[in-house]
Protein backbone atom coordinates (compact mmCIF):
# COMPACT_ATOMS: atom_id res chain seq x y z
CA UNK A 1 0.00 0.00 0.00
CA UNK A 2 2.45 2.11 0.73
CA UNK A 3 4.10 1.19 -2.95
CA UNK A 4 0.90 2.72 -4.17
CA UNK A 5 0.74 5.43 -2.24
CA UNK A 6 4.51 6.30 -3.43
CA UNK A 7 5.48 6.78 0.17
CA UNK A 8 9.16 4.62 0.88
CA UNK A 9 7.53 0.97 1.28
CA UNK A 10 8.67 0.29 5.08
CA UNK A 11 5.98 -1.68 6.42
CA UNK A 12 5.45 0.58 9.18
CA UNK A 13 2.21 1.77 10.06
CA UNK A 14 4.01 5.32 10.35
CA UNK A 15 2.13 9.02 10.79
CA UNK A 16 2.15 9.38 7.03
CA UNK A 17 0.92 6.23 6.24
CA UNK A 18 -1.81 7.04 8.12
CA UNK A 19 -2.35 10.32 6.79
CA UNK A 20 -2.61 8.90 3.43
CA UNK A 21 -4.85 6.23 4.43
CA UNK A 22 -7.09 8.19 6.05
CA UNK A 23 -7.50 10.41 2.73
CA UNK A 24 -10.22 10.13 1.12
CA UNK A 25 -9.15 8.17 -2.31
CA UNK A 26 -12.00 9.58 -5.09
CA UNK A 27 -13.13 12.61 -3.39
CA UNK A 28 -9.57 15.02 -2.93
CA UNK A 29 -10.68 19.03 -3.59
CA UNK A 30 -9.11 19.28 -6.58
CA UNK A 31 -10.05 21.61 -9.79
CA UNK A 32 -9.28 19.13 -12.18
CA UNK A 33 -10.93 15.75 -12.45
CA UNK A 34 -7.16 13.55 -12.78
CA UNK A 35 -5.43 13.32 -9.90
CA UNK A 36 -1.66 12.68 -8.60
CA UNK A 37 0.07 10.66 -5.62
CA UNK A 38 1.28 13.34 -2.92
CA UNK A 39 4.72 14.27 -3.67
CA UNK A 40 4.17 13.94 -7.28
CA UNK A 41 6.36 11.09 -8.15
CA UNK A 42 7.49 10.76 -11.82
CA UNK A 43 10.35 9.31 -13.57
CA UNK A 44 13.38 11.60 -14.72
CA UNK A 45 14.71 10.22 -17.63
CA UNK A 46 12.79 10.18 -20.82
CA UNK A 47 13.73 5.95 -21.74
CA UNK A 48 12.33 3.66 -19.82
CA UNK A 49 12.52 -0.59 -20.14
CA UNK A 50 10.21 -2.96 -18.96
CA UNK A 51 10.69 -6.59 -18.45
CA UNK A 52 7.58 -9.22 -18.52
CA UNK A 53 9.18 -11.80 -16.42
CA UNK A 54 6.39 -14.35 -15.81
CA UNK A 55 3.59 -14.84 -18.42
CA UNK A 56 0.21 -15.13 -18.46
CA UNK A 57 -1.51 -18.92 -19.27
CA UNK A 58 -4.27 -17.11 -20.41
CA UNK A 59 -2.49 -15.90 -23.95
CA UNK A 60 0.35 -16.32 -26.32
CA UNK A 61 3.65 -14.85 -25.56
CA UNK A 62 3.53 -13.28 -28.00
CA UNK A 63 -0.38 -11.46 -27.54
CA UNK A 64 0.75 -10.20 -24.13
CA UNK A 65 4.07 -8.76 -25.48
CA UNK A 66 1.77 -6.51 -28.40
CA UNK A 67 -0.96 -5.49 -25.62
CA UNK A 68 1.86 -4.67 -23.08
CA UNK A 69 3.46 -2.12 -25.65
CA UNK A 70 -0.17 -0.83 -27.15
CA UNK A 71 -1.25 0.05 -23.46
CA UNK A 72 2.20 1.95 -23.34
CA UNK A 73 1.74 3.37 -26.85
CA UNK A 74 -0.89 4.83 -25.37
CA UNK A 75 1.05 7.01 -23.26
CA UNK A 76 3.98 7.60 -25.54
CA UNK A 77 1.77 8.69 -28.47
CA UNK A 78 0.65 11.90 -25.65
CA UNK A 79 3.82 12.71 -23.81
CA UNK A 80 7.68 12.14 -24.64
CA UNK A 81 8.32 9.08 -22.97
CA UNK A 82 9.59 5.75 -24.73
CA UNK A 83 8.97 2.70 -23.38
CA UNK A 84 11.35 -0.46 -24.65
CA UNK A 85 10.94 -3.96 -23.45
CA UNK A 86 14.00 -5.66 -22.46
CA UNK A 87 14.31 -9.74 -21.94
CA UNK A 88 17.39 -9.58 -19.61
CA UNK A 89 18.88 -7.59 -16.86
CA UNK A 90 16.92 -5.04 -14.73
CA UNK A 91 14.14 -3.11 -16.53
CA UNK A 92 12.95 0.12 -14.48
CA UNK A 93 9.32 -1.93 -14.48
CA UNK A 94 8.58 -5.40 -13.73
CA UNK A 95 5.81 -6.96 -15.00
CA UNK A 96 4.34 -10.15 -13.75
CA UNK A 97 1.73 -12.64 -13.76
CA UNK A 98 0.99 -14.86 -10.76
CA UNK A 99 -1.75 -15.49 -8.44
CA UNK A 100 -2.13 -15.20 -4.83
CA UNK A 101 1.48 -14.45 -3.12
CA UNK A 102 4.27 -13.34 -5.21
CA UNK A 103 6.54 -11.64 -3.32
CA UNK A 104 5.65 -8.37 -2.05
CA UNK A 105 2.87 -7.34 0.25
CA UNK A 106 -0.29 -7.68 -1.73
CA UNK A 107 -1.26 -10.75 -1.89
CA UNK A 108 -3.83 -11.47 -5.24
CA UNK A 109 -7.31 -12.88 -4.07
CA UNK A 110 -8.22 -15.35 -6.66
CA UNK A 111 -10.98 -14.67 -9.55
CA UNK A 112 -12.72 -11.11 -9.06
CA UNK A 113 -12.00 -8.92 -6.40
CA UNK A 114 -8.07 -7.17 -7.24
CA UNK A 115 -6.89 -7.97 -10.29
CA UNK A 116 -3.96 -5.66 -10.85
CA UNK A 117 -1.67 -3.81 -8.94
CA UNK A 118 1.28 -0.77 -9.79
CA UNK A 119 3.89 1.23 -7.93
CA UNK A 120 4.37 4.54 -8.21
CA UNK A 121 7.53 6.18 -9.95
CA UNK A 122 10.67 5.15 -7.97
CA UNK A 123 13.71 3.28 -7.21
CA UNK A 124 13.85 -0.62 -7.22
CA UNK A 125 10.51 -1.69 -7.13
CA UNK A 126 8.92 2.12 -8.60
CA UNK A 127 6.62 1.31 -11.68
CA UNK A 128 6.50 -2.75 -11.18
CA UNK A 129 3.09 -4.20 -12.27
CA UNK A 130 1.52 -7.16 -11.23
CA UNK A 131 -1.40 -8.73 -12.95
CA UNK A 132 -3.52 -11.52 -10.85
CA UNK A 133 -3.21 -14.81 -12.58
CA UNK A 134 -6.31 -16.23 -11.73
CA UNK A 135 -8.04 -13.69 -13.46
CA UNK A 136 -9.20 -15.27 -17.23
CA UNK A 137 -7.35 -12.35 -19.23
CA UNK A 138 -8.84 -11.92 -23.00
CA UNK A 139 -8.26 -9.53 -25.38
CA UNK A 140 -12.33 -9.25 -25.54
CA UNK A 141 -14.99 -8.09 -24.02
CA UNK A 142 -15.28 -11.24 -21.68
CA UNK A 143 -13.45 -12.11 -18.97
CA UNK A 144 -10.71 -9.15 -17.99
CA UNK A 145 -9.41 -7.33 -21.13
CA UNK A 146 -6.07 -7.27 -20.61
CA UNK A 147 -5.19 -3.71 -22.48
CA UNK A 148 -8.15 -1.59 -20.25
CA UNK A 149 -6.26 -3.11 -17.32
CA UNK A 150 -2.88 -2.72 -18.19
CA UNK A 151 -3.11 0.84 -19.74
CA UNK A 152 -5.29 1.46 -15.96
CA UNK A 153 -2.21 -0.18 -14.26
CA UNK A 154 0.59 1.77 -16.43
CA UNK A 155 -1.05 4.90 -15.44
CA UNK A 156 -0.70 4.39 -11.66
CA UNK A 157 2.53 3.40 -12.96
CA UNK A 158 3.65 6.47 -14.45
CA UNK A 159 2.09 9.01 -11.08
CA UNK A 160 -1.74 8.98 -12.13
CA UNK A 161 -4.05 8.60 -9.13
CA UNK A 162 -7.51 7.98 -9.96
CA UNK A 163 -9.85 10.39 -11.68
CA UNK A 164 -13.09 11.88 -10.63
CA UNK A 165 -14.17 11.58 -14.59
CA UNK A 166 -16.45 8.83 -15.54
CA UNK A 167 -14.55 8.93 -18.77
CA UNK A 168 -11.20 8.40 -17.93
CA UNK A 169 -9.46 5.19 -17.56
CA UNK A 170 -8.10 6.14 -14.28
CA UNK A 171 -12.01 6.00 -13.02
CA UNK A 172 -11.75 3.66 -10.29
CA UNK A 173 -14.06 0.91 -11.80
CA UNK A 174 -13.45 -1.43 -14.62
CA UNK A 175 -15.77 -0.83 -17.27
CA UNK A 176 -15.07 -2.68 -20.86
CA UNK A 177 -15.15 -0.30 -24.07
CA UNK A 178 -14.14 -1.26 -27.73
CA UNK A 179 -10.34 -1.48 -27.10
CA UNK A 180 -10.20 -1.17 -31.40
CA UNK A 181 -8.27 2.03 -32.18
CA UNK A 182 -8.43 3.32 -28.74
CA UNK A 183 -6.46 6.41 -27.05
CA UNK A 184 -5.81 7.73 -23.93
CA UNK A 185 -9.00 9.49 -23.18
CA UNK A 186 -8.90 13.54 -22.49
CA UNK A 187 -8.96 13.45 -18.71
CA UNK A 188 -5.78 11.08 -18.41
CA UNK A 189 -4.11 12.74 -20.93
CA UNK A 190 -4.25 15.54 -19.17
CA UNK A 191 -3.18 14.08 -16.07
CA UNK A 192 0.24 12.65 -17.90
CA UNK A 193 1.16 15.58 -19.65
CA UNK A 194 1.19 17.67 -16.44
CA UNK A 195 3.44 15.32 -14.84
CA UNK A 196 5.66 14.90 -18.51
CA UNK A 197 4.59 17.71 -20.72
CA UNK A 198 3.03 16.89 -23.96
CA UNK A 199 4.39 14.98 -27.06
CA UNK A 200 4.53 17.56 -30.26
CA UNK A 201 1.45 17.54 -31.95
CA UNK A 202 -0.72 15.25 -35.20
CA UNK A 203 0.07 16.69 -37.98
CA UNK A 204 -3.00 18.23 -39.79
CA UNK A 205 -1.37 18.66 -43.29
CA UNK A 206 -1.67 15.00 -45.02
CA UNK A 207 0.98 13.88 -47.32
CA UNK A 208 -0.65 13.77 -50.59
CA UNK A 209 -1.31 10.00 -50.94
CA UNK A 210 -3.61 9.39 -53.96
CA UNK A 211 -2.19 7.74 -57.49
CA UNK A 212 -3.45 9.10 -60.91
CA UNK A 213 -6.09 6.63 -61.88
CA UNK A 214 -6.94 4.76 -64.88
CA UNK A 215 -4.75 3.47 -67.27
CA UNK A 216 -1.63 5.96 -67.48
CA UNK A 217 0.78 4.64 -65.18
CA UNK A 218 2.11 7.51 -63.55
CA UNK A 219 6.03 8.50 -63.53
CA UNK A 220 8.90 6.13 -64.33
CA UNK A 221 10.00 3.46 -61.36
CA UNK A 222 13.58 4.77 -60.29
CA UNK A 223 15.35 1.32 -60.28
CA UNK A 224 14.42 0.44 -63.59
CA UNK A 225 12.93 1.39 -66.59
CA UNK A 226 12.43 -2.22 -68.13
CA UNK A 227 10.15 -3.11 -64.59
CA UNK A 228 6.78 -4.80 -66.25
CA UNK A 229 5.34 -3.59 -62.94
CA UNK A 230 5.81 -0.03 -62.47
CA UNK A 231 5.16 0.83 -59.36
CA UNK A 232 5.65 5.00 -59.03
CA UNK A 233 4.48 5.52 -55.26
CA UNK A 234 6.64 4.53 -52.31
CA UNK A 235 6.05 1.77 -50.39
CA UNK A 236 4.33 2.70 -47.33
CA UNK A 237 5.20 -0.51 -45.06
CA UNK A 238 7.28 2.22 -43.09
CA UNK A 239 4.40 4.16 -42.53
CA UNK A 240 2.77 1.86 -40.70
CA UNK A 241 3.32 3.63 -37.08
CA UNK A 242 3.41 7.37 -38.89
CA UNK A 243 0.49 9.58 -36.64
CA UNK A 244 0.28 11.26 -40.12
CA UNK A 245 -0.59 8.25 -42.02
CA UNK A 246 -3.40 8.41 -44.31
CA UNK A 247 -5.37 5.43 -45.87
CA UNK A 248 -6.39 5.06 -49.94
CA UNK A 249 -9.33 2.71 -48.54
CA UNK A 250 -10.12 0.64 -45.62
CA UNK A 251 -12.83 -2.28 -45.52
CA UNK A 252 -13.71 -5.59 -43.34
CA UNK A 253 -13.39 -8.96 -45.30
CA UNK A 254 -14.92 -11.71 -42.97
CA UNK A 255 -13.88 -9.76 -40.24
CA UNK A 256 -10.58 -9.38 -40.63
CA UNK A 257 -9.53 -5.56 -41.78
CA UNK A 258 -7.92 -4.35 -44.75
CA UNK A 259 -6.18 -0.90 -44.73
CA UNK A 260 -4.72 -0.20 -48.26
CA UNK A 261 -2.29 2.40 -49.71
CA UNK A 262 -0.12 2.62 -52.67
CA UNK A 263 -0.43 -0.03 -53.68
CA UNK A 264 -0.82 -2.26 -50.67
CA UNK A 265 -2.39 -3.64 -48.10
CA UNK A 266 -1.90 -4.10 -44.11
CA UNK A 267 -4.46 -6.29 -43.05
CA UNK A 268 -5.64 -6.79 -39.30
CA UNK A 269 -6.52 -10.17 -38.78
CA UNK A 270 -9.11 -10.63 -35.81
CA UNK A 271 -8.31 -13.87 -34.87
CA UNK A 272 -4.46 -13.57 -34.40
CA UNK A 273 -3.18 -10.06 -32.79
CA UNK A 274 -0.48 -10.23 -36.01
CA UNK A 275 -0.63 -7.78 -39.19
CA UNK A 276 0.75 -8.48 -42.85
CA UNK A 277 1.74 -6.14 -45.31
CA UNK A 278 0.89 -7.01 -49.26
CA UNK A 279 1.60 -6.10 -52.27
CA UNK A 280 -2.56 -5.62 -54.12
CA UNK A 281 -0.87 -7.02 -57.13
CA UNK A 282 0.52 -9.86 -55.85
CA UNK A 283 -3.16 -10.68 -54.61
CA UNK A 284 -5.21 -9.70 -57.43
CA UNK A 285 -2.87 -9.01 -60.66
CA UNK A 286 -5.05 -6.87 -62.26
CA UNK A 287 -5.27 -4.00 -59.70
CA UNK A 288 -2.57 -1.66 -58.85
CA UNK A 289 -4.18 0.87 -56.77
CA UNK A 290 -7.24 0.15 -54.41
CA UNK A 291 -9.14 4.02 -53.94
CA UNK A 292 -11.63 3.00 -51.97
CA UNK A 293 -13.25 -0.65 -51.01
CA UNK A 294 -16.67 -2.48 -49.15
CA UNK A 295 -17.53 -5.28 -48.21
CA UNK A 296 -21.09 -6.99 -48.41
CA UNK A 297 -21.02 -9.49 -45.74
CA UNK A 298 -24.53 -11.66 -46.38
CA UNK A 299 -23.58 -12.16 -50.40
CA UNK A 300 -20.09 -12.81 -48.99
CA UNK A 301 -18.18 -10.28 -51.66
CA UNK A 302 -15.86 -7.61 -51.58
CA UNK A 303 -15.58 -4.90 -53.93
CA UNK A 304 -12.49 -3.21 -54.52
CA UNK A 305 -12.35 0.28 -56.70
CA UNK A 306 -9.40 2.10 -59.19
CA UNK A 307 -10.42 4.83 -61.09
CA UNK A 308 -13.16 3.98 -63.06
CA UNK A 309 -13.29 0.48 -62.47
CA UNK A 310 -14.76 -1.62 -59.97
CA UNK A 311 -13.79 -5.43 -59.06
CA UNK A 312 -15.75 -8.06 -56.89
CA UNK A 313 -14.19 -10.17 -54.83
CA UNK A 314 -15.21 -13.47 -53.00
CA UNK A 315 -14.69 -12.97 -49.62
CA UNK A 316 -14.21 -16.36 -48.88
CA UNK A 317 -11.45 -17.52 -51.94
CA UNK A 318 -10.42 -13.71 -52.61
CA UNK A 319 -10.87 -14.30 -56.31
CA UNK A 320 -11.52 -11.82 -58.47
CA UNK A 321 -15.60 -12.69 -59.62
CA UNK A 322 -16.27 -13.65 -63.87
CA UNK A 323 -17.41 -10.37 -65.49
CA UNK A 324 -15.22 -7.79 -63.49
CA UNK A 325 -14.27 -5.10 -63.78
CA UNK A 326 -17.16 -2.83 -64.22
CA UNK A 327 -17.84 0.60 -65.00
CA UNK A 328 -18.43 2.94 -62.40
CA UNK A 329 -21.56 4.11 -64.55
CA UNK A 330 -22.85 0.41 -64.38
CA UNK A 331 -23.06 1.29 -60.35
CA UNK A 332 -25.10 4.39 -61.41
CA UNK A 333 -22.66 6.79 -60.80
CA UNK A 334 -22.61 10.02 -63.68
CA UNK A 335 -19.72 9.22 -66.00
CA UNK A 336 -18.05 13.05 -64.27
CA UNK A 337 -16.98 10.86 -61.42
CA UNK A 338 -13.82 9.59 -62.87
CA UNK A 339 -12.42 7.58 -59.27
CA UNK A 340 -14.57 7.38 -56.28
CA UNK A 341 -12.74 8.43 -52.53
CA UNK A 342 -14.40 5.66 -49.93
CA UNK A 343 -17.40 3.00 -49.94
CA UNK A 344 -19.40 1.69 -47.28
CA UNK A 345 -21.99 -0.92 -46.67
CA UNK A 346 -24.05 -0.52 -43.69
CA UNK A 347 -25.45 -3.56 -42.75
CA UNK A 348 -28.42 -2.22 -41.03
CA UNK A 349 -29.84 -0.19 -43.93
CA UNK A 350 -28.35 -2.21 -46.77
CA UNK A 351 -26.88 0.70 -48.39
CA UNK A 352 -23.46 1.06 -49.70
CA UNK A 353 -22.21 4.87 -49.08
CA UNK A 354 -19.98 5.93 -51.83
CA UNK A 355 -17.83 9.24 -51.57
CA UNK A 356 -16.85 11.65 -54.04
CA UNK A 357 -15.48 14.76 -53.38
CA UNK A 358 -17.40 16.80 -50.81
CA UNK A 359 -20.56 14.30 -51.72
CA UNK A 360 -21.63 10.72 -51.09
CA UNK A 361 -24.19 8.67 -52.95
CA UNK A 362 -26.11 6.31 -51.74
CA UNK A 363 -26.29 2.44 -53.01
CA UNK A 364 -29.45 0.08 -52.45
CA UNK A 365 -27.52 -3.28 -51.98
CA UNK A 366 -31.03 -5.04 -51.95
CA UNK A 367 -32.57 -3.58 -54.89
CA UNK A 368 -29.43 -3.36 -56.53
CA UNK A 369 -29.48 0.37 -57.73
CA UNK A 370 -28.86 3.55 -56.87
CA UNK A 371 -31.02 5.44 -54.33
CA UNK A 372 -32.53 8.88 -55.74
CA UNK A 373 -32.07 12.38 -54.13
CA UNK A 374 -28.06 11.79 -54.48
CA UNK A 375 -25.51 13.04 -54.57
CA UNK A 376 -26.06 15.03 -51.03
CA UNK A 377 -23.54 16.61 -48.85
CA UNK A 378 -21.22 15.04 -46.29
CA UNK A 379 -21.24 17.68 -43.68
CA UNK A 380 -24.94 17.65 -43.96
CA UNK A 381 -25.87 13.76 -43.11
CA UNK A 382 -22.78 12.94 -41.28
CA UNK A 383 -21.83 16.00 -38.94
CA UNK A 384 -18.54 15.71 -37.59
CA UNK A 385 -16.79 13.40 -39.82
CA UNK A 386 -15.01 16.66 -41.96
CA UNK A 387 -15.99 17.50 -45.63
CA UNK A 388 -13.55 14.70 -47.45
CA UNK A 389 -13.56 11.02 -46.74
CA UNK A 390 -10.46 8.99 -47.56
CA UNK A 391 -11.41 5.57 -46.05
CA UNK A 392 -14.50 4.04 -44.42
CA UNK A 393 -15.50 0.76 -42.99
CA UNK A 394 -17.90 -0.86 -40.57
CA UNK A 395 -16.19 -3.11 -37.72
CA UNK A 396 -19.28 -3.95 -35.12
CA UNK A 397 -21.46 -1.81 -35.60
CA UNK A 398 -19.57 1.60 -35.82
CA UNK A 399 -19.00 2.97 -38.86
CA UNK A 400 -14.91 4.57 -39.31
CA UNK A 401 -14.79 7.47 -41.75
CA UNK A 402 -10.96 8.89 -42.31
CA UNK A 403 -10.29 12.44 -43.46
CA UNK A 404 -6.42 12.70 -43.59
CA UNK A 405 -4.35 11.07 -40.63
CA UNK A 406 -7.31 11.30 -38.20
CA UNK A 407 -10.65 8.84 -38.39
CA UNK A 408 -14.16 9.58 -36.31
CA UNK A 409 -15.97 6.42 -35.18
CA UNK A 410 -19.54 7.50 -35.92
CA UNK A 411 -22.78 5.75 -34.53
CA UNK A 412 -25.58 6.11 -37.37
CA UNK A 413 -28.00 5.06 -34.44
CA UNK A 414 -27.26 8.90 -33.14
CA UNK A 415 -26.20 10.01 -35.96
CA UNK A 416 -23.24 11.27 -33.57
CA UNK A 417 -19.26 10.81 -33.93
CA UNK A 418 -18.23 8.60 -30.67
CA UNK A 419 -14.43 9.06 -30.50
CA UNK A 420 -12.06 10.71 -32.92
CA UNK A 421 -9.37 7.96 -33.78
CA UNK A 422 -5.83 8.01 -35.29
CA UNK A 423 -5.40 6.19 -38.89
CA UNK A 424 -2.21 4.44 -37.36
CA UNK A 425 -4.13 3.16 -34.18
CA UNK A 426 -5.34 0.38 -35.49
CA UNK A 427 -1.92 -0.84 -36.56
CA UNK A 428 -0.83 -2.50 -33.69
CA UNK A 429 2.15 -0.07 -33.60
CA UNK A 430 4.75 -0.25 -31.14
N1 LIG B 1 -6.38 -2.65 -8.47
C1 LIG B 1 -6.40 -1.39 -7.89
C2 LIG B 1 -6.21 -0.33 -8.98
O1 LIG B 1 -5.31 -0.46 -9.79
C3 LIG B 1 -5.30 -1.29 -6.87
C4 LIG B 1 -5.29 0.09 -6.28
C5 LIG B 1 -6.18 0.62 -5.43
C6 LIG B 1 -4.35 1.07 -6.56
N2 LIG B 1 -5.83 1.93 -5.17
C7 LIG B 1 -4.74 2.21 -5.84
C8 LIG B 1 -3.24 1.06 -7.35
C9 LIG B 1 -4.01 3.37 -5.92
C10 LIG B 1 -2.51 2.22 -7.42
C11 LIG B 1 -2.91 3.36 -6.72
O2 LIG B 1 -7.00 0.61 -9.02
S1 LIG B 1 -7.73 -3.27 -9.11
C12 LIG B 1 -9.34 -1.12 -11.97
C13 LIG B 1 -10.51 -0.23 -12.12
C14 LIG B 1 -8.02 -2.51 -10.60
C15 LIG B 1 -9.09 -1.69 -10.77
O3 LIG B 1 -7.41 -4.61 -9.40
O4 LIG B 1 -8.83 -3.02 -8.25
C16 LIG B 1 -8.51 -1.39 -13.03
C17 LIG B 1 -7.21 -2.80 -11.67
F1 LIG B 1 -10.16 0.98 -12.46
F2 LIG B 1 -11.30 -0.67 -13.04
F3 LIG B 1 -11.16 -0.19 -11.01
C18 LIG B 1 -7.44 -2.22 -12.90
CL1 LIG B 1 -8.83 -0.72 -14.61
ZN1 LIG C 1 2.17 -7.44 -6.39
ZN1 LIG D 1 -6.33 2.00 -10.10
Amino acid sequence: MQAFFGLEVTGVLDNETVEVMKAPRCGVSDISRYGHFDGKPRWEKRQLTYRITQYTKDLTQSQVDAVIAEAFQLYSDVIPLDFKQINSGTADIIILFKGGYHGDFYPFDGAGGVLAHANSPGQRQGGDTHFDDDERWTLTQSGVNLLLVAAHEFGHALGLDHSRDRGALMYPTYQYVNTNGYRLPEDDTRGVQALYGSRTTVPTTAPKPKPPPGPDPGPEPEESAEDPNPDPLPNPRNEQCSRGLVFDAATSIRGDLFFFKNGYYWRKSRAAIGIRFTKVKTKWSQINYVDAAFEVPSKDVVYLFEGGQYWGIRAYAKTVIPGFPKSLTNLGLPSSVSKVDAAVYVPTTRKTLIFVNNQYWSYNQGRNQMDIGYPRYITQDFPGIGSKVDAAFENYGYLYFSNGPRQSEYYLPYRRVMRVLLNYGWLNCY
